[in-house]
């Protein structure tokens, strides 16, 4: 599929690189742009060859919140029949291999949204996050009322939803918003070297333990944990495995085949 919104690539053989496109917009998420990443992030995640993904956009903006131009426009019944803005937010949840946001620049409303649906965050030094959505007359659409006091807390949610604050990145590390900081032109590199050491252990385990993190947002700890439990037990069931802990036990460097 050609893309007009996004770029794609292939890093270091196993990482999967998707780069918002839209630079004039300061990557202002259209319905376009959301088809074309969600097809992108699917082909990724269904190319055997791919291990760990990339979601990143520019030094300026990873994305300064879902098209103004696109929503203004909109009635409650063109938004609510054609399934408008929000068709394709909800992509990047199914996908089951590790997805890393490189932010640069504004996270802003639903910029700042589709930072946090990804794995983890790794922020450059000008990283901004915020969700401005009550400047418009409206709130977050894509999960920020509920992401954000999560990642948080209810204080300092309630206080960017409301106030329409900012946050930089270093008070989004303290806030445990995102894993890191680094210098914005490392920011590739870092974020690369992370996906890289995904993409080398055993693709079974690493889809494994994303989905058990992601269980701890959802439902109770005992189940949680008893989820955690069988999916640690049915880890024995592949070569992985085997191969992990052989290599361990006779000192050398294990070869992972996924499966
Ligand atoms: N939508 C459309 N265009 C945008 C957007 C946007 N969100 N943000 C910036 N742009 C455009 C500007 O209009 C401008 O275009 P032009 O050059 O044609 O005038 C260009 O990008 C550059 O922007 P600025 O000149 O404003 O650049 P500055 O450096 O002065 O300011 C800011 C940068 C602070 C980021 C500023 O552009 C801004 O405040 N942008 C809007 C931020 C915002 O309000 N975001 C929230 C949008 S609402 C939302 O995201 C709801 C999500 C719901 C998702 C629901 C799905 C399920």
């Amino acid at each position: 599929m050609a893309y007009e919104c996004i770029l794609t690539r292939v890093e270091a053989e196993r990482v999967g690189v998707i780069q918002l496109n839209r630079p004039k917009a300061l990557n202002a998420l259209n319905d376009q742009l959301m088809d074309e990443l969600g097809a992108a992030l699917k082909a990724f995640d269904a190319d055997e060859a791919i291990g760990c993904i990339v979601l990143t956009g520019s030094e300026k903006a990873f994305a300064a919140g879902a098209d103004i131009t696109m929503m203004a426009k909109y009635s409650f019944a063109d938004a609510y029949k054609g399934d408008y803005i929000t068709r394709n937010w909800e992509t990047i949840r199914s996908i089951r291999k590790p997805v890393i946001a490189a932010v640069s620049g504004y996270a802003l409303g639903g910029g700042c949204e589709l930072a946090m649906m990804c794995d983890f965050i790794i922020a450059a030094d000008n990283a901004r996050f915020g969700q401005p959505e009550i400047k418009l007359g409206v709130i977050p659409g894509a999960g920020g009322t509920q992401r954000l006091p999560r990642a948080v807390g209810k204080s300092k949610a309630m206080d960017m939803a409301l106030t329409a604050r900012m946050m930089d990145a270093q008070e989004a590390e303290r806030a445990g918003l995102v894993s890191r900081i680094v210098a914005l032109d490392k920011l590739m590199e870092e974020t690369l070297a992370a996906a890289i050491t995904i993409s080398g252990f055993s693709q079974i385990a690493v889809m494994a333990a994303k989905e058990s993190v992601n269980r701890a947002f959802e439902g109770t700890l005992s189940d949680g944990v008893m989820f955690e439990r069988r999916l640690f037990h049915s880890l024995f069931a592949t070569q992985d495995q085997k191969e992990g802990m052989d290599a361990f036990v006779n000192k050398r460097q294990a070869k992972f085949t996924h499966q």
